[in-house]
């Protein structure tokens, strides 16, 4: 087994590395305090082409692949917790256009989306459809050469700056999974609005936003995967997201522990550096050794997906793994911090309200736990 990145990939991580450490992160307190979108730090993202890592080159892509994706991910999240969570929800609209969509929808879509022109989001989620997301009640009827849908969708990531959403609708409502239905909508579509944004524990600057059908239209041609394919699409597009959240959820913790490591060669206790204090050691070492783990298990979901072997399991473990080491690690490294830790002067008490939301978005602890048991159970 190889742990070596290739010499192209290492190229593209060490410029990332270096994007990282000069552009995102001098910056990263102001981009989550500012409540705005972080347009400048995704545009300078588009220049170095970090968009469509895994997109082949026909579509504005790299052609590289998933595992380079979740490399550049977890260094963008470490560095921006926000940025590396928009770069993340935008993979939900740019996968299921690379597994599903059609010459034309994928020149017409998949391009600005891996090219990073556009933005863009997946809406799944409504207030009746979480955990159980077969319920969908968004109601799709072909009229006239166009699917006219009615209803709502609620948490969506990226909703309002994104141009470019996959929305899961349903043309059997009655029929819960069976009918569900993904389609393609374009800002400014008729009928089509976005809602109120959510206030949030952590992530101010990252928008959660409903989106609002009322006799809203897209024409025939934006049905993606084929008619009632839509819970398929909606269980595919997880997959690779579950990877997505994972990647997200390690840049969060090594973030806390660095934090906390400078912290700890600093801070002056009982005359010598806490570092120095076997209490604090193990913390650290824990927190070191359990983010390696969530890191492995990442990657090794991304590299079963680019070798074409089954890794949903794996992103299913990938996902709830290292969101739960995330919580774990952002909270001991508040505790290192100590009385610090727990004000607004030092980052950690930011990082650990972020971590919990990896334990929720894209399916649950409880759901990831479900995914992995019918697995082994089979
Ligand atoms: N890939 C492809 N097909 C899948 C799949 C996957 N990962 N998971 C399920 N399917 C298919 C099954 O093969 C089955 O197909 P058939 O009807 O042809 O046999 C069908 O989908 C139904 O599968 P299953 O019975 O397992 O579905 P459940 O309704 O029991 O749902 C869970 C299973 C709970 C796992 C699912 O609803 C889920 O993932 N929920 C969480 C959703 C979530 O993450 N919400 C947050 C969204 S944030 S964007």
């Amino acid at each position: 087994m190889d742990f070596e990145f290739s010499e192209d990939q290492q190229a593209v991580l060490d410029a990332v590395r270096e994007f990282c450490e000069e552009e995102l992160k001098p910056k990263a307190e102001e981009t989550d305090a500012s409540g705005e979108f972080p347009w400048e730090n995704l545009r300078k993202m588009a220049e170095l082409d970090l968009f469509g890592i895994p997109v082949s080159e026909e579509y504005g892509g790299l052609g590289m692949d998933f595992l380079t994706w979740a490399a550049v991910g977890m260094e963008i999240s470490q560095a921006c917790t926000t940025t590396g969570a928009v770069f993340g929800a935008h993979m939900l609209a740019q996968y299921p256009l690379m597994l599903f969509g059609t010459e034309e929808q994928k020149r017409k879509y998949l391009t600005p989306l891996a090219t990073g022109e556009k933005i863009g989001a997946f809406g799944l989620t409504e207030p009746g459809a979480g955990s159980d997301a077969g319920n969908v009640r968004t109601s799709a009827v072909l009229q006239d050469g166009y699917y006219v849908l009615n209803g709502s969708k609620i948490f969506i990531t990226n909703a309002g700056p994104a141009e470019i959403y996959i929305v899961i609708g349903n043309l059997r409502p009655d029929r819960g999974a069976r009918g569900m239905t993904a389609f393609i909508f374009e800002t400014g579509y008729e009928g089509f609005t976005i809602g109120k944004n959510e206030k949030k524990m952590a992530f101010p600057s990252l928008p959660n936003r409903e989106l609002i059908f009322q006799d809203a239209k897209t024409p025939a041609e934006n049905v993606l995967a084929g008619e009632k394919r839509g819970f398929r699409v909606a269980m595919q597009t997880l997959d690779v997201g579950r990877i997505g959240m994972g990647i997200g959820a390690v840049g969060v913790a090594e973030a806390a522990l660095k934090h906390a490591l400078s912290y700890a060669k600093e801070r002056v206790q009982f005359g010598q550096p806490i570092s120095a204090f076997q209490a604090i050691q193990v913390k650290l070492a824990d927190m070191a050794t359990e983010i390696e783990c969530a890191r492995l298990l990442c990657l090794q979901a991304a590299w079963l997906k680019d070798t074409g072997k089954p890794f949903e399991k794996q992103a299913a473990m990938a996902k709830l793994f290292a969101s739960e080491v995330a919580m774990r690690t952002t909270t001991q490294a508040v505790q290192v911090l100590g009385g610090y830790g727990y004000t607004k002067e030092f980052p950690v008490e930011r990082l650990m309200r972020e971590a919990k939301l990896f334990e929720i978005v894209e399916g649950t602890s409880e759901i990831q736990r479900l995914v992995i048991a019918n697995h082994i159970l089979k």
